[in-house]
């Protein structure tokens, strides 16, 4: 069938939209119409020609939610009609990874999609009788795609597409990382570096499980509003320290001895080690969410580590995709989280370039494209 997508030719060009070929579910996989999809950093960064593992072309995009339009032979948890949020971290529930109950990161179809296919290893889409690459499994620049069965969590049908396609990535990733990775505790003291819309989402995340103290970290003095209003208590502006300025010392004097859990959302090295040291001695964990660009290391002193503060990492919240994502959707609905103000911005897809300029400038938390 013909449909419209914005497509990733090559590194460094913007996205064109036409008209691409998209072939129907194979076995196990699902057709599924895209209502809407947000931006997301590592949309722009693939494109930007930065990832070394970014395929071209491709149709980028990985926060959707759509509807089920048709299904493959041996589907068995959706028929059409049904609301779902595509999973860049897909959950078969039956691999190692799954069964061990330890990690997210299902490995079920991890080799392919990594390669921009399904799991068949062939793609659905193409363009002039080339074939496109899927991107993240999820490739939601598309107003139709394909997925596997397994990448789909089905979602209450009440819920609008352009507030919950955040959930398929950002909203997920940040509330996720204190709720099920951290697994912050009632009264806790928390620092997040980098208040964009990971940050922004784990401090509502801390401010759901009780946290008593939340201290943002930002060089962008425009995101303190916004952050309080999600309930940071303290703001702490970097380059308001001076040039000299030891944002760990700082940190440290504030809380009395350092943070019980810091969250680093922006994807700098130099700051993922501020964040690790900035945690209390003995007991403090530091959670990376920010992506380094490739070939980036991170360092420290093996003391801090002795001294008993813990560096982990989180991937998508550490959620299982399935079973986490439709609860997170009830939360939206209930009320119990607000989407709604973090989505500044809305664009259709032909203006979905001016959604990366306005990333790089600074000046959103989202922008959702709304077909
Ligand atoms: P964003 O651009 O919206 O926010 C980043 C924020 O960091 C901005 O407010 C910026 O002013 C601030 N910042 C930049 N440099 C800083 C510094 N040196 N000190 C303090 N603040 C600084 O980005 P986002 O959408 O919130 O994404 C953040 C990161 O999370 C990205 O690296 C993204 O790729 C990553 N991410 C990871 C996962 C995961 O599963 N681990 C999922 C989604 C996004
Ligand atoms: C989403 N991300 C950043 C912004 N929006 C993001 C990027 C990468 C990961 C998670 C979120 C990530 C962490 C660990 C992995 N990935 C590897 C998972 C594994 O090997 O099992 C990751 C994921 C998907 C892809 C690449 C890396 C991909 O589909 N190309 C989850
Ligand atoms: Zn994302």
């Amino acid at each position: 069938m013909d449909v419209t997508a914005a497509i990733a030719f090559e590194a460094g060009r913007p996205l064109e939209i036409d008209t691409v070929q998209l072939e129907g579910p194979r076995d196990g996989e699902v057709l599924v119409e895209i209502m809407a999809t947000g931006l997301c950093h590592t949309d722009k960064y693939t494109l930007s020609g930065q990832d070394p593992e970014g395929l071209f072309p491709a149709i980028l995009g990985h926060e959707g939610a759509g509807i089920v339009r048709e299904v493959g032979a041996g589907v068995k948890h959706l028929k059409p009609g049904d609301h779902v949020i595509p999973l860049y971290t897909p959950e078969c529930r039956e691999c190692p990874s799954c069964l061990s109950r330890k990690t997210n990161l299902c490995t079920a179809i991890r080799s392919t999609q990594g390669k921009g296919l399904m799991p068949d290893g062939t793609s659905r889409f193409s363009y002039k009788g080339q074939p496109i690459h899927h991107y993240m499994g999820c490739s939601t620049f598309a107003n139709f795609t394909v997925l596997p069965e397994i990448a789909l969590a089905k979602i209450r049908p009440d819920a609008p597409f352009d507030k919950v396609c955040y959930i398929g990535c950002g909203v997920t990733t940040g509330i996720g990382a204190v709720l099920f990775t951290a697994q912050v505790e009632a009264g806790a003291t928390v620092g997040v570096f980098g208040l964009g819309g990971i940050g922004l989402n784990v401090i509502q995340g801390a401010k759901m499980v009780g946290a008593n103290r939340i201290i943002g970290i930002d060089i962008n003095p425009e995101r303190e509003a916004i952050a309080r209003q999600f309930g940071m208590t303290d703001f702490v502006n970097p380059k308001e320290l001076g040039p000299n300025g030891d944002l760990v010392g700082h940190l440290i004097e504030m809380t009395g001895g350092g943070l019980d859990y810091t969250f680093e959302c922006v994807g700098n090295p130099t700051l993922m080690r501020q964040a690790l040291e900035s945690a209390h001695r003995g007991w403090g964990v530091s959670c990376v969410i920010g992506v380094a660009g490739a070939g980036q290391e991170i360092s420290t002193r093996p003391f801090q580590l002795v001294t008993g503060r813990r560096w982990i990492g989180s991937a998508f919240g550490g959620a299982r995709g399935r079973t986490d994502v439709p609860k997170i959707v009830d939360w939206y609905m209930e009320g119990r989280i607000d989407i709604d103000s973090l989505i500044t911005h809305k664009l259709k897809l032909a203006d979905i370039n001016l959604g990366f300029d306005m990333m790089s400038r600074g000046e959103s938390i989202r922008t959702v494209v709304e077909y």
